[in-house]
């Protein structure tokens, strides 16, 4: 997808900030053109308090001016916009491709509001395809990948789990200090069982499905905006 697309859909999703927000401010090249569509408004005068979902949205929100605080000194937000990985037509995401998925929802269940804005190429009838992203604790790594893997077969979900590794082929280490599974499954046909027991396994720490979390979509498509919810 081009920039100019991204830059629309973020510029749509600004449209919805309104002065005084407490804003979420999400992770990846999308939601990065978001945090510099309102960068721009902040130094126009916009009065809003942003709470970053990773240390690099944090690092480009600060150089773009726009007011910082901790989930902690704010812990209820007014809206969040954040890029997802896949999303279906009942606002179902698969997000964590970029690694930031325990902070991006994290920050996405303390807004009354989230507004994914991504590329038209993301919105599937069934989500899978994309690697599903499960963020573990390296302690009892093996244990854990087990246990992920008994699950899925008592789900009668077959696929591979692989330990995301970075450029250097070291283990990928995310913001809070954990590695990433990515289990590669193809096809997901019961999200929400999947979303609620994966969370039962002791060492997992989150996961990348985002089920009831998302309001609205804007996605960029060439023939323009897809608006989906609200
Ligand atoms: C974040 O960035 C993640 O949850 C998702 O993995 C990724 C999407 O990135 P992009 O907007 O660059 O496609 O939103």
């Amino acid at each position: 997808m081009s920039d100019n697309l991204k830059r629309a859909a973020a510029e749509r999703a600004a449209q919805l900030v309104t002065d005084g927000m407490r804003l979420g401010l999400g992770t990846g090249s999308t939601a990065a053109h978001f945090v510099a569509v309102i960068g721009e408004r902040v130094r126009g005068g916009l009065k809003v308090v942003g709470v970053p979902t990773s240390e690099a949205t944090r690092e480009q929100a600060q150089r773009e001016g726009i007011p910082l605080a901790t989930l902690d000194e704010m812990p209820e937000l007014d809206l969040t916009v954040d890029g997802a990985d896949e999303l279906d037509d009942d606002l179902r995401l698969v997000k964590g491709g970029g690694g930031a998925l325990l902070r991006e929802k994290i920050v996405a269940s303390a807004s009354a509001r989230m507004v994914v804005i991504a590329d038209g190429s993301k919105r599937v009838a069934k989500l899978g395809k994309f690697p599903l992203p499960i963020e573990v604790v390296p302690f009892g790594l093996t244990a854990t990948e087990r246990a992920i893997g008994k699950l899925l077969e008592s789900l009668s979900m077959k696929g591979e789990l692989r330990l995301r590794r970075a450029a250097d082929g070291a283990p990928y280490v995310t913001d809070g200090g954990h590695f990433i599974l990515d289990a590669h499954l193809g096809r997901i046909d019961k999200p929400n069982v999947l979303a609620s027991t994966l969370n039962n396994i002791p060492g997992v720490v989150e996961h990348g499905l985002f089920i009831g979390l998302a309001s609205g979509a804007i996605l960029a498509t060439g023939e323009g905006l897809v608006e989906l919810g609200q």
